[in-house]
């Protein structure tokens, strides 16, 4: 704990050495950011002289889609794009959060906190909240606090910012209660922590705005959650282009989302089958890529899979299992919501082939990267672009327009990133065509093609900093003050 107003003078008068401190953490300069919302905070709780300041960074997905819930690994890194939380400690279990662009929430933390409507963003940090509790056993050792959360990571773009307030809040409630916890452990706990809004993701984006470390990205890995940095090859800029088509995880689009899993459970149940793997413990396609290699994985894909969609029926047939055991083991959320499948089925063997071709981009890719060969890792990223959109369906118009206009202008990988159907695309740029694909992107989408989305075009004329960004690796979430 800090004294605010301190601090506040200290970084108005951008005091050399904690401009040094931050630069530990950050690639850019963050005084601004942290000045607004130490002053927000000290608006709305006058009286709270000591304050805690964190940052939860957003992430970037390099390569490795859609692979986390799978159990492979995945290769994102973390942005100077983050939430950054002032909070102050509370003596009572209250939480009270406060905005400057939401409405302001109030929660008591407790054994089983009840959850605000869906998609309210309190649940967010309520998430991260009962996932402490979780780990706690309960409620007795935590203490509430005020907090004040101000995000820049732009919403609904692929870049994580739910998972940022995920786990700020879980950061800001054990600093509160004055505790601490390893950080690989609190990675593991909060990938099943935002389970509590409704979707089944990954632990991908708690780990990378966890464990990451300024200048490097992050080969993370799955039961057992492990995670090695990994350098982005030298002479190479990772450009973000946001399609500000949002790619928001409510309602239908969360249905959506949970369909994937869904179907990659499915496509695991199916191989083990074939495989004759009933009695080996195989829970995750992971499982078997891991447990059999590459090859027999294929091999076991071609031979399960004769046809590309599979209906709940012939799921039930394959299976020999009923049409009920086979709704409650795969159409069922963990929410307990039933999952609406189309008439048609689901395309499994698509998906599966997605997810089995990734984990191979992925592994060729960090060997690539320590050989220092940028442009092969290029050639793997465009692999997994046209892997994600044809084989995994995740792709958008306004996705495809961005990557053919940075692969032309010069990027040497180009694909989606994050769950998909909108939000950002990732670009690696040699340096010295950086300039050319920001001006052509410019050109090209925000001041053209975009037109063709006119939600995105509106959200691109209001917030036009979310658009283009070129980004370094950035260090994990910590308390800075
Ligand atoms: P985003 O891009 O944050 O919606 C989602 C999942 C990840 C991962 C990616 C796809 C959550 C919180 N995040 O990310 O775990 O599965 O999709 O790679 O569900």
């Amino acid at each position: 704990m800090t004294d605010r107003d301190q601090l506040i003078t200290r970084l108005g008068d951008r005091d050399p050495e904690l401009l040094r401190m931050l630069d530990q953490h950050y690639n850019i300069d963050v005084t601004d950011r942290l000045l607004r919302v130490l002053k927000y905070h000290a608006e709305r709780f006058p009286g709270d002289r000591e304050v805690a300041v964190l940052k939860a960074p957003g992430r970037v997905n390099v390569i490795g889609e859609h692979l986390d819930y799978n159990g492979l690994p995945v290769f994102p890194m973390a942005i100077d794009y983050d939430m950054t939380v002032v909070l102050s400690r509370r003596d009572d279990r209250k939480v009270v959060a406060v905005n400057p662009e939401f409405d302001d929430r109030e929660f008591e933390i407790s054994a089983q906190i009840p959850r605000f409507e869906t998609g309210d963003w309190g649940n967010y940090l309520k998430a991260g909240v009962q996932g402490i509790v979780d780990e706690f056993g309960g409620p007795e050792k935590l203490k509430g606090f005020n907090g004040s959360f101000l995000g820049s990571v732009p919403i609904g773009s692929g870049l994580s910012s739910s998972s940022t307030l995920v786990v700020a809040s879980a950061i800001a409630v054990l600093e509160s209660s004055g505790i601490g916890m390893p950080p690989l452990e609190l990675a593991d706990r909060m990938a099943k922590a935002e389970w509590y809004v409704g979707t089944q993701g990954g632990g991908m984006d708690h780990a990378a705005s966890i464990l990451s470390e300024k200048g490097k990205a992050l080969k993370i890995g799955f039961f057992p959650l492990s995670a090695t940095p990994v350098a982005i090859p030298e002479g190479y800029t990772i450009v973000v282009a946001n399609s500000m088509v949002v790619s928001a995880k409510t309602e239908a689009s969360r249905i959506r989302f949970n369909l994937l899993p869904a179907a990659c459970q499915i496509a695991c149940a199916m191989m083990v089958k074939t495989m004759g793997l009933e009695n080996e413990g195989i829970e995750r396609l992971g499982d078997i890529y891991f447990r059999y290699g590459r090859i027999e994985t294929l091999r076991g894909h071609e031979k399960t899979f004769t046809q590309d969609r599979y209906t709940r029926q012939e799921v039930a047939d394959f299976l020999g299992l009923s049409l009920e055991e086979t709704e409650s083991t795969f159409y069922t959320a963990r929410s307990g919501e039933p999952l609406p499948v189309p008439e048609e089925g689901l395309p499994i063997a698509a998906r599966a082939r997605h997810v089995i071709s990734e984990a191979i981009r992925v592994e060729e890719s960090v060997k690539v990267i320590e050989a220092g060969d940028g442009e092969a890792f290029g050639r793997r990223m465009n692999g997994s672009w046209i892997s994600c959109r044809d084989d995994f369906g995740i792709s958008h118009p306004s996705l495809e327009k961005l990557v053919d206009i940075a692969r032309e202008a010069g990027s040497s990988g180009s694909r989606l990133t994050g769950a998909g159907w909108g939000g950002c695309t990732v670009h690696l740029v040699a340096d010295h065509k950086v300039d050319a694909v920001l001006e052509a992107l410019m050109e090209k989408y925000y001041n053209g093609a975009i037109r063709e989305f006119p939600a995105a075009a509106e959200r691109f004329t209001q917030r036009p900093q979310d658009a283009l960004l070129a980004l370094r690796p950035s260090a994990g979430a910590r308390v800075l003050f």
